[in-house]
């Protein structure tokens, strides 16, 4: 069973045929990862694949790829703009463990308490999360912290069929990949040097949260050991500071 294989084929085909596409660089060792989990009889290989591209104004569009049978699946995509543009990030994190899914859909904002980011960003989106909210409700807690980063059109829920993961949340996930699209399309560079420099930190805030935060570290460092892991989480999936280090 690779639940999240439909998931990510669609997204690279839509990115693919809508923008133009070039391969990110990722570092070696990171394509693909085999480890094991589990002991015994409930003992289960699991593969790691990462996937990375990117166009003239998303500077990272990336997936990690987890297949672990039965007892682990997760496609984690995020989409990191060019750091001239203000548009959000694209993010979807979407994990089936055996006691059940949990799935995070959005675009998630550079300016969350900014009400004309907003009304740019996530009022054209909200009647579809309405439309997806009454199938896939709200699932609950969730850290208090990282609701900053979260727009008030993210689709967070915890359905217990797999069966509904394969249909409202596959076509919400391919909806909202496709508003996400548009907006890429729409958006124009932003010269303002305070903008830029506001555009800058928020991107900074984002992916050291992220990094710092991050739910699969856990995870990924029984499977594969801390320092794979580390140089992981900040050498491909939240790279922004090193690719910054780099540049300068
Ligand atoms: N999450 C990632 C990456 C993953 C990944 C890179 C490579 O950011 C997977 C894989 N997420 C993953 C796994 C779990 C979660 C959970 C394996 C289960 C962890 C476990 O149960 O042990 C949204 N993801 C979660 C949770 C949340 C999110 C809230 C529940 C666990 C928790 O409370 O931390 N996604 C997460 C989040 C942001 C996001 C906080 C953004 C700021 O986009």
């Amino acid at each position: 069973m690779t639940l999240y294989k439909p998931f990510l084929d669609h997204a690279i085909a839509t990115l693919t045929a809508k923008l133009d596409l070039e391969p990110y660089v990722i570092p070696e060792g990171f394509e693909r990862k085999e480890g094991i989990m589990g002991k015994g009889k409930r003992e289960e290989a699991v593969l790691t694949t990462s996937h990375g591209f990117k166009s003239k104004k998303l500077r990272q569009i990336r997936a990690a790829h987890v297949e672990g049978g039965n007892s682990l699946q997760v496609l984690n995509f995020v989409i990191f703009h060019d750091l001239n543009y203000d548009l959000p990030f694209f993010g979807a994190d979407l994990v089936a463990l055996p006691g059940g899914h949990l799935i995070a859909i959005d675009m998630q904002p550079l300016f969350s308490q900014n009400k004309s980011y907003q009304a740019k960003y996530s009022e054209p989106v909200m009647p579809m999360f309405r439309e997806y909210q009454k199938d896939l409700p709200w699932g609950g807690d969730f850290p208090e912290e990282a609701q900053q980063y979260f727009s008030p059109a993210f689709l967070w829920t915890r359905p217990s069929e797999t069966e509904v993961v394969k249909t409202k949340v596959f076509a919400a996930f391919c909806d909202y990949l496709d508003a996400y699209i548009d907006f890429v399309r729409q958006a124009e560079k932003v010269t303002d040097s305070q903008e830029l420099s506001a555009i800058l930190k928020a991107q900074k805030s984002y992916a050291d949260y992220r990094a710092e935060k991050d739910p699969a570290r856990g995870m990924l460092t029984r499977l594969y050991g801390t320092e794979w892991t580390e140089e992981y989480i900040h050498g491909f999936l939240f790279d922004l500071d090193r690719q910054l280090s780099l540049a300068s």
